[in-house]
């Protein structure tokens, strides 16, 4: 199982978090042009519609059916979506919540179906009471997860009091994988599967064992979809992220958080420590990794990280290091974070807006306007999607030339592809580096938009040219400040 599946020399996916499918449709053809390789979306099911928070983001985690329609858009609208996407040779990722349906309550869903959690009644769907846990396998008093060192609880227990599936359930097998199957016939290339940790290996082996090939329309005959759980394990319990590689990949959320604490200088943390990152760290093997600097949970204090540790778009200047980091090293596959504005607040340790969904009025979602205050539209910043094309340069080629003066500046390259420079210290520098690339003249792509001379970009900040000798050496002025790196590839 797991097959990337990415057209040949791409490999950076992006979640358009909230997004709808009109706009990701409309996006794809930026994104193709930019080197990406996939776009993960929100859920695609019916989910509860909650007013109180009006409209939060975390609604569409309750799944209602496994009918179409929510505030992302209908059926028709996702099929175009993924159409148009797949012509450009950018492939569709979904956001599959299996493990539970709604939390406590009644009502009608985003698509018309109603529900009632009390009675475990999901007429959408079908489910009803037999489809779900209950006291025989789960025995806390209140039916919920109450001791993570437990993992029958973890898995047979309600998640914060969500209406948890019976995954060992031919019918639930059934009704899940038809869902999944439907995505894939409309040419879904793969799926985020959510809160893997909450299922049983075994029975998301099974899951995954009905799913069919991919669409050949857009797909080579035979190809699997492409499956990454989310399992966060900060390496504190007994489940472990390494139970569910076996499967496909896993999150990998130690990556974030110590990229966070390096870049932040936490507990003496420095960059020239970062000259062996990745498994040597505590982390899963890069081949069964998903990475990312922060997701839509721990941006805002939401499963694991902490504000202290994690980096997101409120703190750009670090963000754009990271990131060009993860996008320079060779660790993982990488999928970028693209968010909505909205007014963080934390207040003792806990952001009292966490809970705000995308923009727009009364739940129904804005068009996506990049850089408009309300999208932040990341995956189009020149600092990171210049670095995805340094990624895709660079694919396969091993980390070479490393360098670090013992404190936060570092260089490495990419066996004769790419070369990076990041100055995480206060003052400018400069130095002849050995670069390991092919002589010539280069671009720096943090501050120019084009990576060949003559460089060039429309704000005017372009750091211009530099030359690689014959043995490869190059004189470079690194900047502090603002985009304290320079990234040159071939
Ligand atoms: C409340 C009470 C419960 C009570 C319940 C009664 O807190 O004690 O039992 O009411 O019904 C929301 C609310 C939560 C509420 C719950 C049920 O925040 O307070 O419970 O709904 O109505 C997202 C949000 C959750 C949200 C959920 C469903 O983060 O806050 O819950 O959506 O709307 C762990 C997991 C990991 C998970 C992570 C956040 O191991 O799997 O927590 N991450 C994924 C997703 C995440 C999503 C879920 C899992 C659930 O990335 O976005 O949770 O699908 O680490
Ligand atoms: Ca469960």
């Amino acid at each position: 199982l797991g097959s990337y599946y990415c057209q040949t020399g791409r490999d950076v996916a992006v979640h358009l978090f909230e997004w709808k499918w009109a706009d990701i449709e409309k996006e794809c053809s930026w994104l193709a042009e930019h080197g990406y390789c996939a776009v993960q979306v929100s859920p695609v099911h019916e989910n509860r519609v909650i007013t109180d928070p009006p409209y939060p983001w975390y609604q569409r985690y309750q799944p209602v059916s496994y009918k179409m329609g929510s505030r992302s858009g209908n059926d028709a609208q996702f099929r175009s979506m993924v159409s148009t996407c797949n012509n450009l040779g950018v492939f569709i990722y979904v956001d599959g919540v299996f493990n539970h349906m709604t939390g406590g309550g009644s009502g009608v869903g985003s698509d018309g179906s109603s529900f009632n959690a009390d009675s475990k009644s999901y007429p959408g769907v079908p489910y009803g009471e037999n489809d779900f846990h209950g006291s025989a396998e789960c025995q806390t008093s209140n039916g919920e997860i109450q001791d993570y060192n437990d993992a029958n609880q973890v898995r047979n227990c309600m998640l914060v009091g969500l209406r948890d599936l019976k995954g060992s359930s031919e019918y639930v097998r059934g009704m899940t994988s038809d869902f999944m199957n439907y995505l894939i016939g409309v040419g879904v290339a793969g799926f985020r599967m959510d809160a893997c940790k909450h299922m049983w290996p075994g029975d998301l082996e099974a899951l995954y064992g009905r799913l069919n090939n991919l669409n050949t329309q857009w797909f080579p005959a035979g190809t699997r979809p492409y499956i990454y759980q989310e399992v966060i394990d900060m390496g504190s319990e007994p489940i472990q992220a390494s139970d569910y590689t076996y499967l496909g990949r896993v999150t990998e959320f130690k990556h974030g958080k110590n990229l966070g604490d390096v870049i932040r200088k936490n507990n003496g943390q420095r960059l020239s420590y970062l000259s062996n990152f990745g498994e040597s760290w505590g982390q899963l093997s890069g081949t069964d990794a998903l990475v990312f600097i922060d997701n839509h949970d721990n941006q805002r204090g939401h499963g694991a990280g902490g504000f202290g540790t994690i980096l997101t778009f409120f703190e750009a200047n670090m963000y754009k290091i990271a990131n060009a980091f993860e996008l320079a090293w060779q660790y993982g596959h990488v999928r970028i974070m693209s968010s909505y504005n909205w007014p963080r607040n934390i207040v003792n340790g806990v952001d009292v807006n966490d809970w705000m969904g995308p923009p727009g009025n009364g739940g129904v979602t804005a068009n996506a306007v990049c850089f408009n205050g309300d999208w932040i539209c990341e995956h189009r910043w020149r600092q990171i999607s210049n670095m995805v094309r340094f990624h895709n340069a660079a694919l396969g080629y091993p980390v070479s030339n490393w360098w670090d003066n013992g404190g936060d500046r570092i260089a490495f390259g990419r066996s004769g592809r790419g070369f990076i420079v990041i100055n995480n210290e206060g003052s400018e520098f400069s130095q002849s580096f050995s670069t390991g690339l092919p002589a010539g003249t280069y671009c720096d792509v943090i501050s120019c938009d084009n990576n060949r001379p003559p460089c060039g970009n429309s704000g005017g900040s372009c750091r211009g040219e530099f030359t690689v000798d014959g043995s490869g050496m190059a004189q470079i002025t690194v900047p502090s400040g603002e985009d304290p790196m320079i990234a040159l590839h071939v």
